[in-house]
């Protein structure tokens, strides 16, 4: 796999420059965080559970890279078997060292490596995936980790649209990105409804049998703004390399497909006693030395309320490979992941931190904020001092309010100061929630919500002042 196109990584953040110090022993030593060290790969461990290529087979005709692991226990065990018999390399704990340069920032060696090792279906997959990206999405994506592949758009491109276009839409993968075949797709609905019952695409799309619903909505990833938790505290919080995300793990679409309840009456509703949906990926999951595919839940009560779409179409267009073709859930006003309700949140996308900006006075800031589970932003506040004294943007100046979808806004922060200024931004949404003050606050193991207040630092060059303006005449 082609590694690294190195870019200057327009993260807006950069982590420190140093080495770790190793004092344990006798001398102080520096230590690379970054090195990553080789597989040990044992062939005859390997051999003693089969052949891989039987064992993960192609599960179905027109799905490329999809291996039923929740059917077949003795499957799951072979696999486990074989992750525990290879001795991986452990992982490079980027929280403790520099965030590298280059974009993909992370290349997520181990995942790429579980997935040779297990073989089989999953041997090419990773290789399918990366070539799909390239493809699929925008040139000037922040690749965060390759594979499983992460990335968020240029912080320039997150607010330029109020609906994304597709090659802009974040995307969270926990595993590979399966290539199947739209007539050859279909899902079984089974457990506790009362008619277990196969649908095809075609089924799905039959207006006579299931109204179609479109929704503009915006999925927002738990690990959003992760960074300022890393940058801020390196080391505490889950050291399986997460991708970093800054404020870009974020996207709004319109969304076609049908209500998921209608799905369930026509299979003659849920019994007694069931409380919640599962939805099972395509994508193999490695956890702990043990696969699965990725599974997701949700309340039944949110799929009663409609609040749970079945999607084939995203912004006008069959949905993207990279975005679940042919046929993705789409949970209004839940975190992208779906496990819990969605937290008040916002952010400075222009100007950036460590950013001189010469001004009249005033600051022009850009930004999002959104809300979740069917809330959202009812004002948006801004501090240029730190979070002290408060502006509020004027309504003229946020994008349309809507039920299930983030409100983009611009406002001209008035700044006579100079030097550097602390510019902050906060939402309150219509049930009068609002965002922590500090990154800490909002700190948690796997380093997920970040809904702190959205704090950056500007260079502030007030040209209003005669000083300042002869100051700069002189440098021109
Ligand atoms: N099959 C599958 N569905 C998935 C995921 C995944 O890895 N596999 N990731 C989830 C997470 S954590 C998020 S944030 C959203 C992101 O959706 P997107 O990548 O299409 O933008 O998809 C969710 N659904
Ligand atoms: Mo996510």
């Amino acid at each position: 796999m082609p590694l690294t196109v190195s870019q200057n990584l327009k993260h807006g953040l950069v982590g420190a420059e140093l080495p770790v110090l190793d004092m344990t022993g006798p001398e102080t030593k520096t230590l690379d965080p970054q090195v990553f060290g080789e597989l040990t790969g044992d062939d005859e461990a390997i051999k003693s559970v089969g052949d891989r290529d039987e064992l993960f087979a192609r599960e179905r005709k027109g799905w490329v890279g999809f291996v039923e692991w929740e059917n077949y226990p003795e499957k799951k065990a072979a696999a486990h078997k074989i992750l525990t018999s290879q001795t991986f390399p452990p992982n490079p704990e980027f929280q403790l060292g520099p965030i590298p340069a280059t974009n993909p920032l992370l290349p997520g060696n181990r995942w790429e490596m579980w997935h040779h090792e297990v073989g089989g279906e999953l041997t090419q997959i990773p290789d399918d995936s990366w070539t799909l990206v390239l493809k699929e999405k925008h040139p000037d994506m922040l690749h965060l980790l390759q594979f499983p592949y992460n990335r968020e758009p240029p912080k320039r491109l997150v607010t330029d649209k109020v609906v994304t276009p597709d090659s802009l839409h974040l995307v969270r993968n926990h595993g590979c990105i399966p290539i199947i075949d739209k007539e050859d797709f279909s899902f079984v609905m089974d457990g506790l409804v009362k008619t277990p019952q196969s649908f095809t695409l075609g089924d799905l799309m039959d207006e006579s049998r299931f109204p179609r619903v479109e929704k503009l909505a915006t999925i927002q990833c738990s690990g959003m703004r992760r960074i300022e938790q890393i940058l801020k505290y390196p080391g505490q919080g889950d050291e399986v390399p997460q991708a970093p995300w800054a404020e870009g793990a974020i996207g709004t679409a319109t969304w076609v497909g049908l209500s998921l309840k209608k799905v369930i009456k026509a299979c003659g509703g849920l019994v007694d006693g069931a409380g919640h949906l599962e939805f099972y990926g395509a994508d193999t999951y490695f956890k702990d030395d043990h696969v699965m595919n990725y599974l997701v839940g949700v309340l039944w009560s949110k799929v009663k309320a409609n609040e749970v779409l079945l999607a084939w179409e995203m912004n006008g267009e069959a949905l993207p490979r990279i975005h679940v073709y042919p046929l993705r859930v789409v949970v209004l006003g839940y975190i992208g992941a779906r496990n819990s309700g969605d937290a008040c949140q916002s952010a400075i996308m222009s100007p950036w931190t460590k950013q001189a900006v010469i001004q009249n006075g005033k600051i022009r800031c850009k930004g999002w904020a959104y809300s979740g589970g069917g809330r959202w932003p009812e004002h948006i506040e801004l501090s240029m001092d730190g979070g002290f004294n408060w502006y509020i943007v004027w309504l003229e100046n946020l994008s349309e309010k809507r039920k299930w979808s983030w409100r983009t806004w611009e406002y001209d922060l008035p700044c006579n100061v100079e030097g550097w200024v602390e510019i902050v931004v906060r939402c309150w949404d219509n049930s009068l929630n609002t965002q922590p003050s500090e990154v800490r606050t909002s700190w948690n193991w796997g380093l997920h919500v970040t809904s702190s207040c959205h704090r950056i630092s500007i260079y502030s060059l007030n040209k209003s002042r005669p000083v300042t303006k002869a100051r700069l005449d002189e440098f021109e």
